[in-house]
């Protein structure tokens, strides 16, 4: 090899290793910028010399000249559908058939306690929502990329496919243990639901055509002619199958069929679990159930396969499902409904929201009456009209959408919808800022509306966290006109506290005490209370640790905003737009003449004790919420981040702790419980 060659292994290698590190470890090792750098070496390279250019090189994964049609490609080995069970009834009957088959096979497994079927191995992993597709590899190379198509013939989408940097090119080879000769890999490719929310953002704002949920974007992405195209949608991929292997497959279960293809470098499913009989597979379901909100992907059930490989050939395939395996079916993420009114509802800022009223519908597991129609833009796109059927979405803990109008039920004679003028509260003007969606409401604090959510922001948790000042106690608040501003909280009488409805003289003693307990704040939560356009917890925390004052925050320029971590220029202009307003002026003089305090930092950010180190916390703890926890440790200078890797400095492990304490333990992360916690913040306090 020529040392030029060797330079371009040597890249590939370093890339390919970078995200088998990133898309099946999980465990990146090399910040986002080290690889675009080397990405870029290595293409200069390439293009100076583009005989030296590989197949298998990370940079053919851009997508090449389109094609014009897709050919048809006949599966080798059939990609067969599931069965579905829906409850504990349908599960139980699937166990027990399978036990009875297995039986009539001679092959009955009898369990510790003597009941057969007990101790039968079943290999749990969720169902993800994508499409299904069949990947080739010829002595470790990708050769072949299909779609299911009707499950005897697809669609060849080998160029599309290569563009997804979660499907390897070349196999690894793990300790040089020799490749397969030939492989065939089953998977879902699909695309994450944040990705998809940016994405389908991204096309409002452009004005262009949105997706109506991940599934259907991975399709639409998946059946470009153009792969350049594809190449530029977030996809990705999550084996689940060896469905053809040349050379004698040593291993015995599905389990570590998983576990050689994840060596092989592709991604299998984090979730997945070994589980024994139907208890096992009762809590299986139960559990991804319980997390299917917060998974990044959206699940449509439970796939569950008997771990045997021996005995899932023995039981085979009936009509065209295997005998051997079912999903468990979780309640879809969508359903039909009717709009039955819309009403224009004013948040913090002023903006005018469209808000669906619906007619309840159970979706997912949950009771849907609203959902939000983002502005009227996307009224416009979807075409939806008072009286309309429509399709809802919810999934993962966002608010739940339209995806789309069913044209056909439409009602003769609908209304569209139109924004008001005025606003719905206060009856001021409502405008449209230049190059803006949004509406907004233009009475500022003096449309009730606004000041009741710029005093619920003030109260919250992470800003003032009053005890005991809900929402409805604002309303009657604002509505009565005894609180205009948050620092007329701290002006209420307990007489006039104790004549509102739902309060006797206790509970307005309370409040006034939690108002007395909350003027002792940082400057961090001051900041985010204030309710500064786009200013979120994390940006307050950072301005508060750059600047340690407010007096020097107010005073900041442009360029010095500019200079926090976190904040661009539409940020930056919206904080410095805040200081320089007369109004908001009097109101911080007003809170701080209240008694609002809080301990002044003069220690610099380099000085603190735990600068430099990144924290995880895990499991919960007694004497404080991790929120607590978060925030003390931040002060004392450490970075606390959501997921174990490498580069962690310490992992507290509260009660329960599960999967980022094995991680940690696993990756030589100390780990401390929380009274050893507990004993360190208190070692630093004062
Ligand atoms: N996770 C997973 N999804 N899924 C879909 N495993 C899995 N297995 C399948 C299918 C259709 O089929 C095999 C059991 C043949």
């Amino acid at each position: 090899m020529t040392q030029l060659q060797t330079q371009l292994a040597d890249l590939r290698q370093q890339l390919n290793e970078h995200s088998y590190r990133y898309y099946v470890l999980d465990d990146p090792s090399l910040p986002d910028a080290e690889y675009d750098r080397l990405f870029r070496q290595l293409q200069e390279l390439e293009a100076k010399h583009p005989e030296l250019v590989t197949s298998d090189s990370p940079t053919q994964r851009v997508g090449s000249t389109p094609l014009s049609d897709f050919p048809s490609i006949s599966h080798q080995v059939p990609m067969l559908s599931l069965g579905n069970v829906f409850d504990a009834e349908g599960l139980q009957a699937f166990v027990k058939r399978v036990e009875r088959e297995l039986a009539d096979l001679g092959r009955a497994v009898i369990g510790e306690e003597g009941k057969e079927g007990e101790q039968l191995e079943f290999c749990c992993e969720p169902k993800l929502d994508g499409l299904a597709v069949s990947l080739l590899y010829q002595n470790g190379q990708l050769i072949q990329g299909v779609t299911r198509g009707d499950g005897q013939t697809g669609e060849g989408i080998t160029e599309n496919l290569k563009t997804l940097r979660s499907i390897p090119l070349s196999l690894r080879s793990a300790d040089n243990q020799p490749l397969p000769e030939l492989l065939e890999v089953r998977g879902e490719v699909y695309m994450p639901r944040s990705a998809f929310e940016a994405m389908n953002e991204q096309a409002r704002l452009a004005d262009e055509k949105t997706f109506a949920n991940p599934r259907n974007a991975a399709a639409g992405s998946l059946r470009q002619l153009d792969s350049r195209i594809t190449a530029t949608r977030p996809l990705e991929f999550t084996a689940y199958q060896v469905a053809q292997i040349s050379q004698d497959f040593a291993v015995k279960t599905h389990e570590k069929a998983m576990q050689a293809l994840k060596n092989w470098g592709f991604k299998i499913s984090p979730d997945l679990k070994v589980v024994k009989g139907y208890t096992g597979l009762q809590s299986f379901c139960d559990e991804l159930a319980a997390k299917r909100d917060q998974l990044p992907y959206d699940i449509d059930g439970a796939v569950l396969k008997i771990n045997d490989l021996r005995l899932q050939a023995e039981l085979g395939f009936r009509a065209r499902e295997p005998r051997w395996a079912t999903s468990f079916k979780y309640p879809a993420q969508e359903e039909i409904t009717r709009l039955l009114d819309v009403e224009f509802q004013v948040g913090r800022t002023g903006v005018v929201t469209p808000v669906a009223r619906l007619a309840p519908v159970q979706v997912a597991g949950v009771t849907v009456a609203n959902a939000t129609l983002h502005n009227m833009d996307e009224i416009a796109r979807l075409e939806v009209r008072f009286g309309d059927t429509v399709i809802i979405r919810r999934a993962g803990d966002v608010i739940p959408q339209i995806v789309r109008v069913v044209l056909e039920q439409r009602p003769t004679n609908t209304q569209s919808i139109i924004m008001p003028t005025s606003c719905p509260i206060c009856d001021s003007h409502v405008e449209r800022a230049e190059g803006e969606a949004a509406y907004r409401c233009t009475g500022g604090l003096y449309c009730p509306a606004q000041r009741k959510e710029a005093i619920k922001h003030f109260a919250s948790r992470k800003a003032f966290d009053i005890e005991g000042l809900g929402v409805k106690l604002i309303d009657q608040l604002v509505d009565n006109e005894l609180v205009k501003s948050p620092a007329d909280l701290y002006k209420l009488k307990v007489e006039q506290l104790a004549n509102l409805e739902r309060m006797a003289e206790k509970s307005a003693n309370n409040l006034l005490e939690a108002l007395e307990v909350s003027k002792k704040t940082t400057l961090a939560r001051f900041i985010y209370a204030l309710g500064i356009r786009e200013v979120g917890e994390a940006t307050a925390a950072n301005l508060a640790r750059y600047f340690g004052q407010l007096e020097t925050l107010k005073q900041a320029s442009i360029e010095q905003l500019l200079e926090v971590d976190d904040v661009g220029p539409i940020v930056a202009q919206h904080i410095y737009a805040f200081f320089n307003e007369p109004h908001n002026l009097t109101t911080l003089d007003d809170l701080l003449a209240q008694g609002i305090h809080w301990p002044e930092t003069q220690v610099r950010r380099e000085d603190l004790p735990l600068t430099g180190q990144t924290w995880v916390l895990t499991g919960s703890m007694q004497s404080l919420t991790r929120d607590q926890a978060k925030e003390k440790l931040e002060a004392l200078g450490a970075k606390v981040a959501g997921s174990v890797s490498k580069k962690t400095s310490q992992l507290v492990a509260g009660e329960a702790a599960g999967s980022k304490l094995t991680r940690a333990e696993s990756l030589g992360v100390p780990v401390m419980d929380e009274q050893q916690l507990l004993e360190l913040l208190a070692s630093h306090t004062n």
